[in-house]
């Protein structure tokens, strides 16, 4: 459904490292319809409450990371780490279950290496728990390489992307351009 690119500013110069894109199951359509129908692009892209709609909803989310620059699955995930750590210091909860969830994600990525080219993808399902899986190129494996079975982490993760000081303002633009068309019909 929508795709964004990510910037990261470094030593002055802009680097792209990641471009990210996040995909929703048909039937979150409706389900945010029933709220935020009628809304324009630019009140929905500034609405946290929006993102959490989406982060949280009943539906399938897919995010697929693809690096423009290469990076080790430990740099990747030493972002991805912080971000989520900072996110729930934030709302003011951080448990000993998310720090587990946290080990299990770095395990994960612990040996993984990612070229130029290469993608990830996370299946965020609606049943408390997310699937991992790794791409020579942009093709979607059909299997995932390793579930995590925690609901917060998820969505987490898919937080620190679209919600509030998100990586990816591109992909909360897209989102919010495509979602306000499609709750239209
Ligand atoms: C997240 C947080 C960050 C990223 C993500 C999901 C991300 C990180 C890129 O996909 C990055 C850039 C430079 C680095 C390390 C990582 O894309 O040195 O929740």
């Amino acid at each position: 459904m929508l795709a964004g690119v990510r910037d990261l500013e470094i030593e002055g110069k802009l680097k792209k490292f990641t471009a990210i894109g996040v995909y929703l199951e048909d039937n979150a359509v409706p389900f945010l319809a029933s709220k935020w129908k009628g809304k324009t692009v630019e009140e929905l892209t500034d609405s946290v409450e929006f993102f959490r709609d989406i982060v949280t909803g009943p539906f399938e989310k897919f995010t697929q990371v693809s690096f423009i620059s290469p990076l080790t699955g430990i740099q990747y995930t030493g972002k991805v780490v912080e971000n989520c750590i900072a996110f729930w210091k934030s709302v003011g909860v951080y448990t000993e279950a998310q720090e587990n969830a946290i080990e299990e994600l770095l395990a994960v990525f612990k040996n993984e290496n990612f070229p130029t080219g290469t993608s990830l993808f996370f299946t965020h399902l609606p049943q408390d728990s997310f699937t991992i899986s790794f791409s020579k190129d942009t093709s979607i494996p059909e299997i995932g390489n390793a579930e995590i079975k925690s609901r917060d982490l998820s969505e987490t993760v898919l937080e620190t992307i679209i919600g509030k000081n998100g990586v990816s303002p591109a992909a909360r633009q897209s989102l919010a351009a495509r979602l306000s068309e499609l709750m239209k019909d």
